[in-house]
């Protein structure tokens, strides 16, 4: 028994020596200022898969909104820009995808606009939930 143990122990050491292991990584999450009667913001954030796997984006969870809903920006019929929900977005591997005004983006409902920053955690199919933190700045 005790020799299992100290193999467990050396091979945790051998992985951490690696540096983190390829996985899903968030930069650059950021959201425009709004006024504090806004009823949601847009969140913006680039995520990149550096898994062997397709993963897919599904949502996120924010103490500072009530809910966070992953939206896409298209034509409707009439030819006006509007939202709507977004079930998933899949990002190859290896590759990225860029959550940008215009596009796709996250809806943060009943925001916290008092804050300058607030965490979101990205909720993934086919990887563990990943935590970033977006600046609240004018772009
Ligand atoms: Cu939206």
């Amino acid at each position: 028994m005790k020799r299992i143990v100290g193999f467990v122990s050396v091979a945790a050491i051998a992985v951490s020596a690696c540096g983190s292991p390829p996985g899903v990584e968030a930069r650059d999450a950021w959201s425009r200022p709004v006024p504090p009667v806004a009823p949601a913001t847009a969140v913006f954030v680039e995520i990149h898969n550096g898994t062997t796997d397709v993963v897919t984006l599904t949502g996120a969870d924010s103490a500072a909104c009530s809910e966070l809903q992953l939206h896409e920006t298209a034509l409707d019929e009439a030819g006006v820009m509007s939202m709507r929900p977004l079930a998933g977005l899949a990002i190859a591997p290896g590759d990225k995808e860029t959550l940008a005004p215009g596009g796709i983006h996250l809806m943060c409902m009943s925001p916290d606009t008092a804050l300058e920053e607030f965490a979101i955690t990205l909720r993934l199919r086919n990887a563990e939930d990943v935590v970033v933190e977006v600046i609240v700045e004018d772009r």
